[in-house]
């Protein structure tokens, strides 16, 4: 062990609700995460971090709090969250939590106390503004969830302010007793053993109280200035104030989301002496191939187009170049948020699901920085199309619905096929554990319908299978485990401008690997850069037949190589 247990682990993410239903009420709970400890443990994982679970009504499936100190009854009880800590801890593991810092729900306490009066101390718990003179709102900014950031109450005839859905009031991050009951409620959850924080959202917790009105796009009511209220100078005093008051009295590992986040951002969240986060969560790969241009009526993540594979490589290597010994990465695809990588950087075609799933581990795993491997992910999870657009459940969708196709601006077609493609709930139908109804996840419809294609793809025949994408991941971590020059290696891309080949080393005093992956469902031909050495060359892992190194290689449909020197 030469680092610190975060940067040497393999996190696994687990959205709870959606993982596994241990009483049949048709919803994931934490009895359910309990049960396939050992399955983790036998993936490799050393550390989970569960989505939160504490008591929310639940209009964004528990990121809408409105008790930090308990916990939703749909997924157990404290007793069982105190055991899930005993149960991880007695099997070397350790629990991330993710904790909600930028917005609470409206029903928290805090928000019925600020919203029942001008004069209330919560008042400026949260953030309150009247109309503009003018009469409108108090300023046109976009939510990320579509619509307004304000929104009206009548019992103070004012606006409150919620860069999410409307049932999420921001909390004022500049009011200094509302920071103060933040940090006792870490350190609470701390008191309770907890290894880590997952901060969710945290490049929100600063934003321009002089809201200026900004462009809005044709066809859109609000403009989608995130740059207002993301990634702001603020945050990192707020941060620096958390981990001097809070962080610093606990072996604690914090691991910020930072949407946006540019790489000078995500040095500022996490670079060694910073005294901010330990890793951070940034977007830059997750949407690669939008195209802004091609449907100005959706926000940007909803928009596509054909993956370049360079912009890919370039994103990555941005990462892994520019914070190598500055800072730690974390390497992830995708999560509870993004589509299923397999669909969407993969191919999720039976006849291509496989090797193109290894492909994709293949090429992430051996970089450098701690994984984070999206339940499922192990499996080849794919996206899901349902039919009808009651059966999603994310609020995201039905905000974008109502901006959209009830306002005339696109068609039900044309939006049902960037739900397809874009939407959260792919990451969040239950997991497929066996063949059984459901996909094993529950004996009840769950909450959110099974991928009928859990009857091909499930945890029970990765596990009988010794070509399963379950064991390339287990031999993937076992690898990246046992090799200081993967966990602390430098990572020099090569071919960068190639637009199939995604090809890249790592080097460590004597030690040095290449990997070589093939992003799609053709037979390419590459020639190996003189650099590289093609002598003695021993071929590590691959979803092919062990394939020879030399000067000219042909690789196949979404063929992946990782050599030895
Ligand atoms: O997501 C954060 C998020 O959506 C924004 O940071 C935005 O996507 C990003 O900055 C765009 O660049 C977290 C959770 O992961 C998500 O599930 C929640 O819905 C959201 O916060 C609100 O809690
Ligand atoms: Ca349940």
């Amino acid at each position: 062990m030469r680092g610190k247990w975060w940067q040497e682990a393999v996190i696994y993410q687990i959205y709870p609700r959606s993982f596994c239903d241990s009483n049949n009420d048709g919803i994931g709970d934490i009895q359910g995460i309990i049960a396939k400890l050992d399955y983790l443990k036998k993936l490799g994982i050393t550390a989970i971090w569960v989505c939160p679970f504490y008591k929310s009504p639940m209009d964004d499936n528990g990121y809408d709090v409105s008790d930090f100190f308990s916990i939703a009854p749909e997924y157990g009880t404290m007793d069982d969250v105190i055991q899930l800590i005993n149960e991880l801890h007695k099997r070397e593991m350790r629990l991330i939590v993710d904790t909600v810092l930028n917005h609470t729900s409206d029903e928290h306490p805090w928000f019925v106390e600020s919203k029942s009066a001008i004069d209330n101390p919560y008042r400026d718990y949260y953030i309150w503004k009247e109309a503009r003179p003018d009469g409108s709102l108090p300023s046109n900014w976009e939510s990320f969830f579509g619509g307004s950031v304000w929104q009206h109450d009548a019992q103070t005839n004012s606006y409150y302010m919620h860069i999410f859905s409307k049932r999420m009031p921001d909390l004022n991050w500049s009011n200094e007793l509302m920071r103060k009951d933040i940090y006792q409620m870490m350190e609470w959850w701390l008191d309770k053993g907890v290894d880590g924080f997952r901060i969710d959202a945290v490049a929100h917790l600063d934003r321009n109280m002089d809201f200026p009105n900004h462009q809005v796009p044709n066809g859109r009511d609000y403009s989608p200035c995130y740059f207002e209220y993301s990634n702001r100078p603020n945050v990192h005093e707020y941060i620096q104030e958390m981990r001097n008051v809070v962080l610093t009295q606990y072996d604690v590992m914090t691991v910020g989301e930072a949407g946006g986040a540019s790489i000078e951002d995500s040095l500022k969240y996490c670079a060694y002496g910073r005294n901010e986060f330990n890793l951070l969560i940034n977007f830059d790969h997750c949407w690669v191939d939008t195209d802004d241009h091609s449907a100005s009526y959706v926000p940007g993540k909803w928009t596509y187009k054909k993956l370049e594979l360079p912009l890919l490589k370039k994103s990555f290597a941005k990462y892994q170049v520019n914070m190598y010994q500055k800072a730690w990465n974390t390497i992830y695809w995708s999560n509870h948020d993004q589509p299923r990588v397999i669909s969407h950087y993969g191919n999720d075609h039976l006849q291509f699901h496989n090797i193109s799933a290894k492909m994709l581990a293949t090429t992430l795993y051996m970089m450098g920085g701690t994984p984070i491997i999206f339940q499922g992910e192990e499996i080849g999870m794919t996206n899901v199309a349902y039919e009808s657009l009651e059966d999603y459940r994310d609020v995201e969708i039905y905000t974008l619905y109502k901006e959209t196709v009830q306002r005339g601006l696109a068609t039900n077609e044309d939006i049902m096929d960037r739900i397809h493609k874009r939407s959260r709930d792919n990451a969040r139908t239950p997991m497929q554990w066996d063949h059984t109804v459901n996909g094993g996840f529950s004996t009840v419809e769950p909450w959110i319908k099974t991928n009928p294609n859990y009857v091909n793809i499930n945890v029970l025949d990765n596990l009988v299978n010794e070509n399963s994408i379950f064991y390339y991941y287990q031999k993937l971590i076992c690898i990246r485990q046992n090799s200081e020059c993967l966990l602390y290696g430098d990572f020099k891309l090569y071919l960068e401008d190639d637009e199939n080949i995604f090809m890249y080393t790592r080097s460590f005093k004597e030690d040095r690997y290449l990997v070589i992956t093939n992003f799609f469902d053709k037979i390419v031909d590459v020639e190996i850069p003189n650099e590289i050495n093609c002598e003695n060359a021993e071929v590590i892992i691959s979803n092919y037949q062990l394939k020879q190194l030399k000067r000219s290689i042909s690789l196949l449909p979404y063929e992946a190589i990782v050599y030895h020197f």
